[in-house]
């Protein structure tokens, strides 16, 4: 039976298979479900209650950069919406909501004055997770630098980590009694490759391996915003999220020398100066262009090593690594950074893919949390995955319920593959996976895809801005429900 039909939802599962409750029974007792936002791309207001602009804001701006010529001034208008949003992240009766805090908004300018109405926005809102029995994850970054800061530099200059440091305290001032897990950075991969390599994202640069101080000043960033939440004595978890791509060979030896530098490129840069303190040797032939992570201060790894209470993880595909640069998208010249890669993402024809064109592969889920346990062993703190999830196109109706099968099939089998891996003998067997975050609540504003990709459990009408759960959400929402949950004690 196709894995669609096997996860169908509302109502029971025919086959007997895999229940909605079967799945929930297998979830242990303190593993947290929730779900995930981010703040660009939910919150529109972009110029309300003094909010600076960020990169994204001018990005966004610029002709050609986003499908469509869609823009992010009101995305799902989470802004004025957002006690309505909390009730339907509480209607789910998961457990924790994972939200971002935009910087410009809590400092127009990246450094100097904080502006209150900012705060004061994320106050009620940490607030109103609480009162519905939500536990608040809080992202400090997640891609909208302040454009004040880009001006001199960005993440090319050692100035924005520090910057970053002074927001992640204050916002540990002011959140530190109730906040239970703090995210330092959403995948610095994709800031570093995307912004600053290829130019697809804000910035829009596009360096291809000179954009290595990129990566090191977010990993810097992270580390000494640890040491503030901790210094201004947050009582919550600190950890970090990076995105994890299992990386194969499409076919012969180049594209194997070509995969192993992939790996370095979107997995390990990231995580062994934060899980070991070192940056990861590049294969001989390929020095050259990680030469400037061999000569950076040996305390900034110091710094960047902080013990962290978790490490966050959003899987969504398997990389096949192909020598050469990819197919020239129409209206791409030869001369731009994405048409001069060495190589680059090749498809996997044996998996279905989703709405973006991206391989569907539970079990690269698992592949990936048991590469973490062997890569890193008892280096790795508790994981949570903190973003899983799939775009997929605007669902059917019938019978006044949107059909999202194939998201419910792609969560479920997705959580499914990670509570199978840490099972005795399974890959990850060991590692202490704590939670799982499904990206993400609604349909909103996809980065440069704008609003083309639709990943959410409720359909956001962008015209009207009317939310519409789908058949996903109440999956979601039987699947919570149906978990074993220990008694309370008073
Ligand atoms: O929407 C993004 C999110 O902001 C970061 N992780 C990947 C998601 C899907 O592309």
């Amino acid at each position: 039976m196709p894995p669609a039909d096997r996860f169908s939802a509302p109502g029971p599962d025919a086959s007997g298979h895999w229940s909605v409750e079967g799945l929930a029974a297998r979830i242990p007792d303190d593993f947290t479900l929730g779900v995930a936002t981010s703040a660009f791309q939910i919150e529109g207001a972009l110029d309300e209650d003094g909010r600076g602009p960020s990169v994204w804001d001018d990005f966004a701006a610029r002709r050609g950069m986003i499908a469509d010529g869609d823009s992010p001034a009101v995305a799902c208008d989470h802004y004025h919406l957002s006690p309505a949003d909390l009730d339907l992240v509480a209607g789910l009766g998961v457990d924790s909501y994972r939200f971002s805090i935009a910087w410009p908004r809590v400092q127009p300018e990246g450094r100097g004055a904080w502006n209150e109405r900012g705060w004061d926005f994320y106050d009620r809102l940490v607030d109103g997770m609480l009162s519905r029995g939500l536990s608040p994850m809080v992202t400090l970054y997640h891609w909208d630098t302040p454009l004040a800061l880009e001006h001199d530099g960005g993440w090319l200059s050692r100035e924005t980590a520090l910057r970053c440091a002074d927001y992640a305290a204050e916002a540990g001032r002011r959140f530190g009694d109730r906040v239970d897990r703090w995210v330092t950075l959403n995948e610095p991969v994709s800031v570093a490759l995307n912004g600053y390599a290829l130019g697809i994202h804000a910035p829009g640069r596009q360096l291809l391996f000179d954009a290595m101080p990129a990566v090191h000043h977010q990993l810097l960033a992270h580390g000494l915003s640890v040491q503030a939440l901790r210094a201004v004595g947050v009582r919550g978890d600190v950890g970090v999220t990076n995105m994890h791509a299992p990386v194969h060979p499409a076919r012969g030896p180049r594209d194997w020398i070509h995969a192993r530098i992939a790996d370095l490129l979107l997995n390990r840069l990231y995580a062994d100066p934060v899980l070991l303190g070192r940056y990861p040797r590049p294969p001989l032939l390929a020095t050259r262009p990680f030469r400037y992570l061999s000569h950076v201060p040996a305390e900034d790894l110091v710094t960047i090593h902080q013990p962290l209470d978790f490490y966050g993880v959003n899987y969504y595909y398997p990389a096949r690594i192909r020598s050469g640069p990819g197919p020239i998208p129409d209206g791409v010249s030869a001369t731009t950074a994405i048409a001069r890669t060495p190589f680059h993402l090749a498809d996997f024809p044996e998996y279905a893919s989703t709405g973006f064109g991206w391989p569907i592969s539970p079990m690269h889920c698992a592949v990936l949390l048991g590469e973490l346990r062997r890569r890193y062993g008892k280096s790795l703190p508790p994981v949570y995955i903190t973003e899983s999830g799939a775009s997929f196109p605007e669902p059917a109706q019938a019978d006044g319920v949107m059909h999202d099968d194939a998201r419910i099939a792609y969560l479920a089998s997705h959580l499914e593959a990670a509570l199978d891996a840490i099972q005795p003998g399974g890959p990850a067997e060991g590692v202490e996976l704590r939670g799982w975050y499904v990206w993400t609540l609604m349909d909103n504003f996809e980065w440069a895809a704008g609003y083309s990709q639709r990943f959410g459990l409720v359909h956001t009408d962008f015209e009207t801005l009317e939310r519409t759960p789908k058949a996903s959400y109440y999956w979601l929402r039987r699947l919570a429900r149906a978990r074993r949950r220990p008694a309370v004690s008073a």
